[in-house]
């Protein structure tokens, strides 16, 4: 496959300035005729090249004539017109197959529904186009359907036109006065349910909310429905953003890559992200569609009304939006609990994949598929890096670079480098010349923090040195970082606090006046997204773990003890020393159970034990079975020795009714750590408490936490369990997804043989992305003791379906290529049953392009 290279960027030979679209909507024949404005954008005169996907074409009309001098490539996915004129009129007319399109780009069906996704390429599987971000053109839409079976016909914009036509069938017209790219063109057809609302703009204007989903599940919507409401009203508080049309549409769909998509005015929702009660619902989940709401929402502006020159610059507008839906999420919640949660899913997910052989820059200079490319670095790691630019500038001067942004680029699609411009404008020239290194270079900077005090001159020498990654660029230059740091003496007092400003290699940083030795606790807040080393002891880091002000870094103390002593005992255990865990970290695990002053959702956070992934990156050859040894010592050692503690704190918690504030979803969140700690007493003590609390459980965050613990712990429980949640559930997918993920994840042997049996459930289906990322994908993620399984077998399983579906659909074939990702840290003995499944998967006949990214960057 070939390689696309931002180096060879050039403008388009030709934009369309105006679209107009008619689909007959038809299962398997879908008749499309476009009508386009197109003008020249060069001085050269060149054929016209348009891109076209699995299409049948049927007529092109020039001028009104018919037009017959053109190549039509279905290798290339191309359409040719040898001569053209400067500025003409092209009708095109083609037909698709909805009902066949697996891959869920471009127009096809979930379920009754016709829906569609574009971003990043799949407006060419619906009609030949320029289909790039930087042709921007004005769109309407005339959908024509059966009425009965199609009463609801959607696209972006306003309304304009509708009515009833011959043989039962009706139309809308749409129109969008926003011109756009063709990723953010969207259509949807069927007989669906619906609840709406409105939304005063701060002009006083009024939006009308609609968020549509299968008939039933209206009462579903309510919770989507308030988030959006909070998301418009806060974009307008934070960033002084208000919509700019007259209706917002959310669709919900069970059939969906990604988990929604922000076209214009008609957002498309994976239904996971929309659907949500107390019953079937858990605290992530509401929290998670909070997030997304507000993501999609906050694209409006960061996204669509100033969009990327190319997909290269796809962290322009993901980095930004996640940035701006985290601040969002914090001013809705609780902030350190949301910083927190975002830096262990960077640290889990990104991390790993900077560290891998699919580690790459935020913005990346090549690309095989750019559906490859919607990754945790993009979105996670290029949200810290716009968080970066709001620790140097500050909130106001971050505020004022998004207001000159908005001044300098509204309309158009831009690249990194503009929004760093108005940054710099609008912060008297900000030199961000250094800066602009976290854009070009990929792998995650190692800090190393170490200090001096010198008492007689009452001066505190703090020294900070960054290092590269060993997999950074040749060339790869020194970061310029903002590192939070606070000062603490004795008593747990902050005594000075500030962001250095770290530039060289190796800087130092002194602090006068400090009367006795401090502690330094460094990168607040997460303030840089590095891999920190100090030289603390154990006793210090003990200590911030008590007293730092920085909820982060109190957390982030108690991360550092424990991965330190866990990596250790992974040592003894593959030396097969008898292991023994630090009394010391013991009692002050204990010491945060019976702190009544930490509320519960900080003290839930305090009680991760640092995960196997996390774990898995500081080895160099991955220990599988020791690491998963250890972490269940260790909590069994914790819970062992503090279970009275436990099971006060478990019974502490009673919640008279339901809500969804931080408090009850900490309470909740803490309820079921302790009841899963529990489990890891000898003997299945506790099975009964689990069981109890999996019968009695009025809301699923009770339920599918309770499931958990009594499958992870095989308990005796189990069988009956599973069965009477299958029964209670089993017409509601999005919770069988959560039963199926209990027991993919499950580490013992026998998930081997359930995975098959599950495959062939009735709630099963393989055409579905989110039943495979609950079965598959998760297995794959976080089963690693059973994918790393030493008979070979899990591999095999995974090569084998993943095969199966890329013949469908490709983008969820190549997320389950990368759980293959560690393949070069994983033993010897692994490697060799391994690679042949990597090089059978490699050499198949009609690999995706996708796939073959992936593999053939692992095997390397
Ligand atoms: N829909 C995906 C997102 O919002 C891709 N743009 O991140
Ligand atoms: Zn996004």
């Amino acid at each position: 496959p070939k390689v696309i290279k931002l180096s060879e960027y050039k403008k388009p030979d030709y934009l369309v300035e105006t679209i107009d679209l008619v689909l007959h909507l038809d299962n398997t024949k879908t008749l499309v005729q476009s009508t386009m404005k197109i003008k020249r954008n060069t001085d050269e005169v060149t054929p016209l090249i348009l891109n076209g996907e699995e299409l049948v074409l049927k007529s092109i009309k020039l001028n009104n004539e018919t037009y017959t001098d053109y190549v039509h490539s279905t290798e290339n996915h191309s359409l040719t017109l040898n001569k053209v004129p400067a500025e003409f009129t092209l009708m095109i007319e083609n037909e698709i197959n909805p009902e066949a399109n697996k891959t869920l780009d471009g127009l096809y069906k979930s379920g009754t529904i016709f829906c569609t996704q574009n971003e990043p390429e799949g407006f060419r599987r619906i009609t030949f186009y320029v289909d790039r971000p930087d042709n921007m053109a004005k769109f309407t839409t005339k959908i024509v359907a059966d009425k009965k079976l199609y009463p609801i016909l959607l696209s972006n914009g306003n309304p304009i036109a509708r009515g009833d036509l011959e043989g039962g069938k009706h139309f809308v017209t749409w129109e969008d006065p926003f011109k756009k790219p063709a990723y953010l063109y969207a259509l949807v057809a069927g007989d669906l349910g619906v609840i709406k609302d409105t939304f005063k703009t701060k002009s006083g204007r009024n939006v009308a909310l609609e968020i549509y989903c299968d008939k039933g599940n209206e009462n579903k919507c309510h919770h989507a429905m308030e988030s959006l409401k909070k998301s418009m009203k806060w974009d307008e508080d934070r960033f002084g953003l208000e919509y700019d049309l007259d209706i917002y549409m959310i669709v919900a769909v069970d059939a969906f890559n990604m988990g929604a998509m922000e076209n214009k005015g008609l957002n498309i929702f994976n239904s996971a992200y929309v659907l949500a009660d107390q019953k079937s619902a858990t605290d992530t989940n509401f929290y998670g569609i909070e997030s997304v709401i507000g993501h999609e929402y906050f694209h409006n502006w960061t996204g669509n009304r100033i969009t990327c020159r190319d997909w290269f610059q796809l962290t322009l507008k993901e980095g930004l939006t996640v940035f701006r839906d985290q601040e969002f999420s914090a001013d809705m919640n609780s902030r350190s609990v949301e910083r927190i949660q975002s830096v262990m899913g960077l640290r889990a997910a990104q991390f790993a994949e900077d560290a891998g052989p699919t580690s790459h820059p935020i913005k990346p200079a090549t690309y095989m598929e750019i559906n490859n490319f919607y990754t945790a670095t993009i979105y996670e790691k290029g949200a810290e890096v716009i968080r970066m630019i709001q620790t140097l500038l500050g909130v106001d001067g971050f505020r004022k670079g998004m207001d000159k942004y908005f001044e300098l680029f509204d309309g158009q699609a831009v690249r990194t480098e503009d929004f760093i411009h108005a940054m710099s404008v609008a912060n008297n020239n900000f030199d961000f010349t250094q800066f602009k290194n976290w854009y070009g270079q990929n792998g995650t900077p190692l800090l190393k923090a170490t200090s001096k005090y010198d008492e007689a001159a009452k001066r505190f020498t703090l020294t900070l040195t960054q290092t590269l990654p060993a997999n950074a660029p040749k060339d790869a230059k020194a970061y310029h970082m903002p590192v939070r740091v606070g000062l603490i003496d004795s008593t747990g007092k902050d005594i000075a606090s500030k962001v250095l400003e770290l530039k060289e290699t190796t800087q130092d940083f002194v602090f006068e006046n400090i009367t006795s030795k401090p502690i330094a606790s460094v990168n607040r807040e997460f303030s840089a997204p590095v891999k920190l080393t100090t030289d603390l002891t154990f006793d210090e880091q003990l200590f911030l773990m008590a007293h730092d002000s920085d909820s982060f870094n109190r957390f982030e103390a108690a991360q550092v003890v424990s991965t330190k002593l866990i990596l250790d005992l992974i040592e003894d255990a593959k030396a097969k020393r008898t292991f023994e865990l630090n009394s010391k970290y013991v009692e002050a695990f204990g010491k945060i159970l019976a702190d009544n002053t930490i509320d519960e959702a900080f003290k839930a956070l305090s009680m991760s034990i640092p995960g196997e992934g996390v774990l898995h990156q500081e080895q160099a050859e991955i220990a599988y079975p020791e690491t998963e040894a250890v972490r269940t010592f260790v909590k069994k050692t914790l819970a062992t020795a503090h279970q009275d503690t436990l099971v006060k704190l478990y019974k502490s918690i009673e919640q008279k009714e339901y809500k969804l504030d931080p408090k009850s979803m900490g309470q909740r969140d803490l309820k079921n750590k302790c009841l899963d700690l529990l489990s890891y007493v000898e003997g299945g003590k506790y099975n009964s408490l689990a069981f109890d609390h999996f019968k009695a459980a009025t809301n699923m965050t009770d339920e599918i936490g309770a499931l958990t613990t009594i499958v992870h712990a095989n308990s005796v429980h189990k069988d009956e369990a599973l069965k009477a949640f299958y029964d209670k559930w089993k017409h509601e997918t999005l919770v069988m997804q959560k039963w199926l993920t209990v027991q993919a994840s499950a580490s013992d042997e026998s998930t081997y043989d359930a995975i098959l049996k599950l495959e062939k459930d009735a709630v099963y289906d393989r055409t579905i992305p989110n039943l495979v990322r609950a079965l598959l994908g998760q297995f794959v993620a976080t089963n690693k003791v059973q994918f790393n399984h030493p008979s070979g077998r899990g591999y095999k399983l995974i090569a084998d379906r993943l095969l199966e579906l890329d013949k469908l659909n490709p983008q969820v074939a190549s997320r389950l290529a990368s759980g293959f990702k560690d393949f070069k840290r994983t033993p010897k003995v692994l490697q060799d049953l391994m690679r042949p499944e990597l090089e059978r998967i490699i050499k198949t006949d009609g690999l995706s392009k996708n796939v073959y990214e992936i593999v053939s960057k692992i095997l390397g």
